[in-house]
């Protein structure tokens, strides 16, 4: 931390700008001795303003060739990204007049920055905290209008706040035990108020809330896995490229046509799917199409929403229904084909009135848009973006689940009348668990494998 360190911030290859970054004590005096305004002649500049632009070259400092023409960006800290003092350098983008320029402030003194390091340092200096770190990268990751707006709500401090405040709660409850465990002779005997268990009990529901609410909407970062089924030649893999608006998946009008599933993402309003075609499934011995239809199986079983396809005129069994779709899964029946036989659909019967059906013409690309609306309702139905914008990760979830935990203990120990040193313990449990969430009791383990993800230069 006491080191000063740099990276290329921006991704290799040709570009507009190229940003290379330095932070850390040595930051200005390094950048005073590569940059200067003239071309002509290296002259040191002995005060770098703070936060004004300044135009220039970057010099060799062994030749004093010009390397690039460059903008430069002083920022004194603690008003910089890593609250240390920054400097970054607006190059050309390209792969070696970038290294280059880095070559040359490494030179200086500057070390190599790890991957995440300027974030991971902003972090130590307490200028954020570690669900905004967490952010960071989910803005890079976001694939979807939703992901983003969710990782901008927690870069804004939004997630850490909430459980900052549950956090607070729980000390203020910690420190009436210890008072009791601490002075037993000088207060009277330990007993929570009303007020103090219901705390609890809230903080509890809050706790489970969360949780919920990351399970609602963990899909918004992976995507939705939706997968299309049924027999051979109904017409899946001309679903596939009508819903996905490009030839992907092979058609042909023989039976079998597709083998290996075939994968690609797709976003609808904002909503990330992963959308895979499989082979058609039946009785067969040819070994090629019976791996085929085992994977097939496998994707099935894997994913969140099937598509189910018939055509007109085909027998809908509840058999072949079922050996295929495993239950509770979320399916829509789409019949396609209507282009050929409008009137003779496939019935379902009472037990699967429910099933969303749509009818479609793969070939005309008829019934298309319905069908996405469909997917979509069918895959945000529990999920009220507008209300939460708190959406925990998966490590943030697992935190959650052993606060709640702790949280539950302590609460049946209260009942049962339970030693105050018990309580006490089970309420610091908690406590710490929801501390990593927000790095004040994060392990460096944890903090190693959190900034390990994000890429150099961040
Ligand atoms: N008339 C009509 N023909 C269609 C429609 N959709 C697909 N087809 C035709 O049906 C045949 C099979 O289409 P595919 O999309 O390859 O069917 P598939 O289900 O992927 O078939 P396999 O991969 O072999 O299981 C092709 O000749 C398509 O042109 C449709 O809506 N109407
Ligand atoms: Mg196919």
């Amino acid at each position: 931390m006491n080191d000063t360190i740099a990276a290329i911030a921006t991704p290799f290859g040709s570009g507009g700008i190229g940003v290379i970054r330095i932070s850390g004590p040595d930051a200005f005096s390094i950048a005073s001795k590569l940059f200067s305004k003239r071309k002509s002649r290296f002259e040191t500049l002995e005060n770098l303003e703070s936060h004004k632009v300044r135009h220039g070259y970057i010099f060799d400092n062994k030749t004093m060739a010009v390397i690039d023409e460059v903008l430069l960006i002083p920022m004194k800290g603690p008003s910089s990204y890593t609250a240390e003092d920054v400097i970054e350098i607006q190059a050309h983008s390209g792969t070696f007049v970038l290294r280059a320029v880095l070559e040359e402030v490494l030179s200086l003194g500057a070390r190599l920055s790890e991957p995440g390091e300027f974030t991971k340092r902003a972090f130590i200096n307490q200028r954020i905290d570690l669900t905004q770190a967490e952010a960071v990268a989910d803005i890079i990751a976001a694939k979807s209008a939703n992901a983003l707006k969710f990782a901008m709500s927690q870069i804004l401090g939004t997630l850490g706040e909430k459980i900052q405040e549950l956090r607070e709660r729980l000390i203020q409850f910690l420190s009436h035990i210890e008072v009791n465990i601490d002075f037993p002779d000088d207060v009277a005997p330990f007993h929570p108020s009303e007020n103090e268990i219901q705390g609890l009990t809230d903080v509890l529901e809050k706790c489970r809330e969360y949780i919920k609410q990351h399970n609602d909407a963990c899909f918004l970062k992976e995507g939705i896995r939706v997968t299309i089924c049924g027999a051979p030649n109904v017409g899946k893999s001309s679903l596939m490229n009508r819903l996905l608006e490009k030839d992907r998946s092979i058609i042909t009008p023989i039976p079998g046509t597709t083998r290996d599933p075939v994968e690609e993402g797709l976003n609808i309003d904002g909503v990330p799917f992963v959308i895979t075609d499989t082979a058609g499934i039946h009785q067969t011995d040819d070994l090629v199409e019976i791996i085929g239809i085992e994977k097939a199986k496998d994707h099935i079983t894997a994913s969140d929403i099937i598509l189910y396809m018939k055509e007109p005129g085909s027998v809908f069994t509840e058999r072949e229904f079922e050996k295929i779709v495993p239950l509770g899964k979320k399916v829509i029946f789409v019949v396609n084909k209507i282009d050929i036989n409008e009137g003779n659909l496939p019935q379902l019967s009472e037990k699967y009135l429910h099933i969303p059906t749509v009818e479609i013409s793969a070939l005309l690309n008829k019934g298309i848009k319905e069908l996405k609306q469909k997917i979509l309702n069918l895959s945000i139905a529990e999920l009220d973006m507008e209300k939460s914008p708190v959406i925990p990760n998966l490590r943030h979830k697992k935190a959650l689940e052993q606060a709640a935990e702790s949280l539950e203990a302590a609460l049946a120990g209260l009942e049962n009348g339970q030693a105050e040193e018990l309580l006490a313990i089970d309420i610091k449990h908690s406590i710490d668990s929801l501390g990593t969430i927000t790095g004040e009791t994060a392990s460096l383990d944890i903090l190693d494998n959190i900034f390990s993800n994000f890429c150099i230069g961040k």
